[in-house]
């Protein structure tokens, strides 16, 4: 291992033991790193130098344009804060809050210069999972958006270590109490030149603490590298998304989402592109800002892309409508055949479906427009590699239900964790999803290997009766579950939440359970249905079945 930039060595001596770490591959050439690596100064610093500082970078919700010479600017001064007045060295982690922002993109550049280690949290974390990650983390340094202040404060009241905190994002409209407050980030970077020299990291060197949107038990955070960051931009944007330096990204993701981190602020940068950054990104407001902005890339998720669809139709949003959109990645859950559908009806566009996770850091199987597949994922993405495996790890034949193994470049380092031994196995990362693989090499996913309900002796995977589902008129979402039943083991169930206007009555019950028994085999439809308002989702965008299981 080449020497460390790490002064503070916590994350690299709670890295998991070589034995209990995935195997990595490198075979395409450009994934064959140098020894000294900093990620900040491979996306920022080397696309000023190559003459590239006055292209447009990030874009703010108002429409305020920072360049990538900006940006360089900004994070130096940050860097310098961090460094100067806060007192941070190499290898400290920096607790980073706040909404999807040109702030918030100018924090994780300026860790990442000053060899510290970023630890994103999602806005909508309270007190007490902050809490958690403080903990975990031993987090020492915090950039705090002023308006997401509170919890954090409460959060750090109960957190000794965490010493530095600087808040940002302030306006004269906060109040007194802003008066008072300790001196804004901004205030601080403005007394900096910005001209930080970047700490000379290894490329093996940890540089973020993604913590997974885990349903339950403690949060896990999964360490990942500067070579990690640069196998991101190297792999599924290339090779599948293969977006230009005219395009202008935007979509939902916060960044302490790695799905987010990787489509809206790492890959953009990477090929010299513009990054549309949204604080709020419903669908509605992604709608009224991708036309606005004049946006060319989307990124969110499945369940988004249901529910801009009408709307984007009348909007005429693609290219081939006229309007500017010409990209769109759907990832975080899976997506089913008929939201596909529905979104190439709407704009012409095929979704670029692509399935990742916060221990692989991205995507890793996923399909471009011309290879996509209604009901499939895709192919394992150039760099790595993927198969089914059973219980003991054995390969099974085409067509037949397993566990989904991957390896590549990047993989599970999860931060001193007895779990690193359930998701990686014999050298694979077990992402804990039921695939199959069909005869043309496909991924198929079926469903969380823990959600695969049992009903008489049936294995029947839920997104396949959802997908049914959502393809009858009365049906804008729904999630199907199994629940506990003295006859079958487990009963299916579906939970729907009804088009404005329908009635949740007996008879549509009944239409809705005809619907899916005339689609797919009958044993699998729902025996019992239950209207609702809406679905529990995490702030990713996933839905929580456990919370469906719960209430029965
Ligand atoms: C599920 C999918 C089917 C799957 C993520 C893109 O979602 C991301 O990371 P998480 O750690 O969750 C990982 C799990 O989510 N999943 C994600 N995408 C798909 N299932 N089809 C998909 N397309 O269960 C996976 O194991 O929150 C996604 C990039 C970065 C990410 N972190």
């Amino acid at each position: 291992m080449a020497a460390t930039a790490h002064v503070d060595c916590f994350a690299r001596d709670r890295l998991p033991a070589p034995a209990d770490q995935p195997e990595y591959l490198f075979e395409l050439p450009e994934l064959r790193f140098p020894e000294r690596l900093n990620c900040a100064v491979e996306l920022l610093h080397r696309r000023v130098a190559q003459g590239g500082g006055q292209r447009r970078c990030l874009i703010a919700a108002d429409g305020q344009v920072w360049t990538y010479a900006d940006l360089k600017r900004q994070a130096g001064c940050i860097a310098q804060v961090l460094v100067l007045d806060m007192g941070l060295v190499p290898g400290n982690r920096v607790l980073l809050r706040g909404a999807n922002t040109p702030m918030m993109a100018a924090c994780w550049f300026a860790v990442m210069l000053a060899g510290g280690i970023a630890v994103g949290t999602m806005p909508m974390l309270r007190a007490r999972e902050l809490g958690q990650i403080i903990n975990k983390a031993q987090v020492s340094h915090a950039l705090c958006e002023v308006a997401l202040a509170d919890e954090l404060a409460a959060a750090a009241a109960q957190a000794p270590q965490l010493g530095q905190i600087r808040h940002y994002g302030g306006t004269a409209a906060a109040g007194p109490k802003a008066f008072e407050a300790p001196a804004s980030l901004e205030s601080l970077a403005a007394h900096h030149d910005g001209n930080f020299e970047p700490i000379d990291t290894a490329a093996e060197d940890v540089c973020l603490l993604a913590f997974t949107s885990g349903t339950t038990g403690q949060p896990k955070a999964t360490m990942h590298l500067h070579r990690d960051v640069m196998a991101a931009c190297l792999c599924f944007a290339p090779h599948v998304l293969r977006a230009s330096a005219d395009d202008v990204f935007i979509g939902s993701p916060p960044l302490a989402f790695t799905f987010g981190l990787g489509g809206l602020l790492l890959f953009p940068l990477h090929i010299g592109a513009a990054t549309v950054l949204l604080p709020r990104a419903s669908p509605p407001e992604l709608l009224d800002a991708i036309a606005r902005h004049g946006a060319t890339v989307l990124v969110t998720a499945p369940t988004s892309y249901r529910a801009m669809a009408e709307a984007a139709h009348e909007r005429r949003l693609s290219q081939a409508q006229g309007g500017t959109l010409r990209k769109c990645v759907s990832a975080g859950e899976a997506l089913p055949a008929a939201t596909r559908t529905l979104w190439r009806e709407a704009t012409g566009i095929e979704l670029i479906d692509g399935i990742g996770a916060t221990e692989m850091l991205h995507i890793f199987i996923s399909a471009d427009e011309q290879q996509a597949r209604p009901g499939a994922t895709g192919k394992a993405v150039p760099g790595y590699r993927a198969c089914i495996l059973d219980a003991q790890l054995q390969p099974v034949p085409a067509g037949t239900v397993g566990r989904l193994a991957v390896k590549g470049p990047t993989g599970c380092r999860y931060l001193d964790d007895p779990r690193q031994q359930q998701y990686v196995q014999g050298g694979w990362n077990l992402t804990g999803d039921a695939y199959l693989q069909d005869a043309d090499g496909y991924f198929v996913y079926q469903s969380r290997t823990d959600d695969m309900i049992v009903s008489s002796g049936y294995n029947i995977a839920g997104p396949e009766v959802e997908d049914v589902l959502l393809r009858h008129p009365a049906v804008a979402e729904c999630a199907v579950i199994g629940v506990p039943d003295a006859q079958r083991g487990q009963l299916v169930k579906a939970f729907v939440v009804l088009k404005p206007g329908v009635a949740g009555d007996l008879a549509l019950v009944k239409m809705l359970q005809d619907h899916v028994k005339a689609a797919i085999a009958p044993y699998k439809y729902p025996r019992a249905i239950a209207f609702r308002g809406s679905l529990p989702r995490t702030e990713t965008g996933k839905l929580q079945r456990f919370k469906l299981r719960e209430a029965g």
